[in-house]
């Protein structure tokens, strides 16, 4: 699932896997939480999959990533396991947490990621914990923090730049700007321009399409190689939309419908697939088995979740056993 370390056409072909990939699985997730299978809540990241496949293919094995409430995706690019991830959502036992945790506790160290997160902004602190201890052991690693556009106005966040720009810390600050936090637009309680805050700390700031896989992994490759090389933090604005909701229930009647439809002529997945055919690196025929590939992964992931068992006895002897 990984598109790190490839040639250049067959990562292209791998970011538009990983997107798909994440289409395919929170579409599933969607349709399972309106059937009552998924207990409490999920937030889906339908339509901000190139932040999460164009960020993720940029990063080796031995880097780590700290991720969001909004986590699924990250999770899939970082090539967690469908099947374990899935039943973590149903709350089974054969998922990343005993089936414990849920959508927001995904905890997959063997794939670098140290989580999803519930706390607004708790990734930052994370990751810029990671970035420390990634430069102590002096092997070039690198750590990325993911956020919102809501976690922006939180002050550990801000603490955060501070620290990794003063250390020159080896973390990449990924903001996914989608213009709201659960239901509020990001302008009705943000003053300023969130981008012009890196300037504060002397972050290097890259403003990207977040809708074009190929620019967020151009603008993370280029940060991962400066922080590897000892160049400090780089803070990358990606710019998206999610088309679902804040929550898997939520219908979204306080967006504008013109400028969802705007971003939705947007969506990274057909532009990805539209490029790969111009250039002749694959065709409709390929791309289309591929997909049907990708939908039956998920499909058999959602089959097996469901006929897991759900948690029983203490978890830790379970999982430390
Ligand atoms: C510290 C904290 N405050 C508030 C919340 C409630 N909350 C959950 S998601 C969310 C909005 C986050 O918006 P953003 O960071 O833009 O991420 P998005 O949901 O848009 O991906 C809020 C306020 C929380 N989980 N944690
Ligand atoms: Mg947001």
């Amino acid at each position: 699932m990984q598109a790190r370390r490839l040639p250049a056409e067959q990562a292209m072909l791998a970011r538009y896997r990983a997107m798909v990939l994440i289409r395919r699985f929170e579409e599933r997730v969607q349709s399972l939480f309106r059937a009552g299978r998924v207990p409490g809540l999920t937030h889906l990241c339908i339509g901000q999959e190139a932040v999460a496949a164009g960020v993720c293919s940029a990063l080796r094995p031995g880097d780590r990533i700290a991720s969001t409430h909004r986590g699924h995706g990250h999770s899939l690019a970082m090539g967690a396991d469908p099947d374990r991830l899935m039943a973590e959502i149903l709350g089974r036992e054969t998922g990343y947490g005993g089936g414990r945790g849920g959508s927001m506790h995904v905890f997959d160290a063997a794939n670098g990621n140290l989580g999803t997160n519930g706390i607004v902004g708790g990734a930052v602190p994370l990751g810029l914990g990671a970035a420390l201890a990634a430069r102590n052991a002096g092997k070039g690693a690198v750590a990325v923090a993911f956020f919102g556009d809501g976690a922006m106005n939180q002050g550990v966040v801000l603490e955060c730049f501070n620290m990794a720009a003063l250390w020159r810390l080896p973390l990449i600050l990924v903001c996914e700007h989608n213009g709201y936090g659960e239901f509020t637009a990001s302008d009705d309680v943000t003053a300023g321009e969130l981008s012009a805050r890196g300037a504060a700390f002397d972050l290097p700031v890259q403003d990207i399409d977040g809708m074009d896989v190929e620019a967020v992994h151009q603008a993370t490759a280029a940060a991962v190689d400066s922080a590897r090389q000892g160049g400090g933090p780089g803070l990358l604005f990606c710019r998206a939309w999610r088309f679902s909701g804040h929550h898997a229930g939520d219908g979204q009647d306080y967006k504008d419908d013109a400028e969802s439809r705007a971003w939705r002529a947007r969506d990274p997945i057909p532009r990805q697939r539209a490029r790969l055919i111009d250039e002749g690196l694959e065709t409709d025929e390929s791309l289309t088995a591929l997909e049907a590939e990708i939908s039956d992964r998920v499909q058999a992931a959602a089959r097996r979740a469901l006929g897991a068992p759900e948690p029983s006895g203490p978890l830790h002897e379970k999982l430390f056993a």
